[in-house]
């Protein structure tokens, strides 16, 4: 009992890590994790929305269901607003990015980027969803609502990262530049509890997630890496295993764990693949780079693109170092 290491516990220990401590941040990602645990309730609740609704449940009533996706954003969003450490927020779920009102919320030093249900069209077969976030300090001047320019900082900004894992267990995975740590939910005490401190993702992986199905819009580079993966040189450990789980919080943590790359190339209809830089690439790249990974647009590092639009898309290779480094060649070999 004695071992058990609490979020919070963890995060007042670690305190002095967080670049320019002064408890905020460890506020910010207490709010992170108590709009976690909201969204978490709803979400293992999803399965049960039509029988409950047919025995008289909201949706009888003339109410909208309210959309799982719509929920977590405003959960988080309201989690963030009511603590006063954020001056704004950006999610993928809507246009602009949204200033806090507030004259206290206006005196915050940051702002929080967020996919806030990643993945949400698994939730109907009960695959794992995610939520991703991303927190860098603002530019603008203390005291003043936040601008556009806050959120687009490069991901070379970020002062925390991390996602919420709705899976068969439900995990917290966060970076503040010393490390990325993992917590696994015990939902019977309601707590969040250290259970990968310090990850480190293997150099060497032998998973490769990808969408084959679009295969023929692909890149000459990235056609090549696929069978370079498919073929049997069982010397080199190849074959590789193929996973897709088309979840990227999921596929990415089972690549962190067990060692892979994760691949959202451009193509042919999408010439810059489908991925959002700020929601899902950045704090993926920080997160991954902090376990000895790597995360690249197939040319560089993602974390060194200059934002020039909220929804930016980008190509999106992330993984074990080698698996990257791999791909790259093979896109400058045959772009
Ligand atoms: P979303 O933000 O609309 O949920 O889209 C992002 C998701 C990722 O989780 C996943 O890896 C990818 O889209 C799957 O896309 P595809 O169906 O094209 O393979
Ligand atoms: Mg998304």
């Amino acid at each position: 009992m004695s071992d058990i290491r609490t979020l919070g516990e963890f995060i007042v220990e670690k305190q002095h890590d967080f670049p320019h401590a002064s408890g905020e941040l460890s506020s910010l990602l207490s709010s992170i994790k108590l709009a976690a645990k909201i969204v978490n309730r709803e979400i293992n609740k999803a399965g049960l929305v039509d029988i409950t609704g047919a025995f008289g449940g909201e949706n009888v009533q003339g109410e909208e269901q309210q959309k799982l996706d719509v929920y977590a954003n405003d959960k988080f969003k309201a989690a963030l607003e009511a603590r006063d450490q954020v001056c704004g927020v950006a999610s993928e779920e809507e246009d602009e990015a949204v200033s806090f009102n507030k004259e206290l919320s206006q005196n915050a030093k940051y702002v929080v980027l967020m996919d806030p249900l990643d993945g949400s069209s698994n939730i109907d077969v009960n695959v794992s969803v995610g939520t991703i976030f991303s927190v860098y300090r603002r530019v603008s001047p203390v005291g003043t609502p936040a601008t556009e320019e806050d959120f687009l900082q490069p991901g070379n900004q970020q002062v925390a990262a991390g996602y919420i894992i709705y899976g068969s267990s439900t995990m917290l995975v966060y970076t503040t530049g010393n490390g990325v740590h993992g917590f696994t939910y015990d939902p019977s005490l309601g707590v969040f509890c250290l259970s990968h401190e310090s990850l480190q993702t293997p150099e060497d992986g032998r998973i490769y997630s990808i969408n084959e199905g679009n295969y023929f819009r692909f890149p000459m580079g990235v056609k090549k890496y696929i069978k370079f993966c498919q073929e049997n040189v069982p010397e080199d450990d190849r074959p590789y295993t193929s996973r897709y789980i088309g979840s990227l919080v999921s596929d990415f943590h089972r690549n962190l764990l067990k060692g892979g790359i994760y691949l959202y190339p451009s193509t042919a209809t999408h010439p810059n693949g489908k991925l959002r830089l700020l929601y899902e690439c950045n704090p993926m790249a920080f997160l991954i780079e902090q376990a000895g990974g790597k995360a690249s647009d197939g040319v560089g590092r993602i974390m060194d693109i200059k934002p020039t639009e909220l929804h930016q898309r980008v190509p999106f290779f992330v993984g074990s170092t080698n698996m990257v480094e791999k791909v790259e060649a093979f896109l400058a070999e045959f772009p």
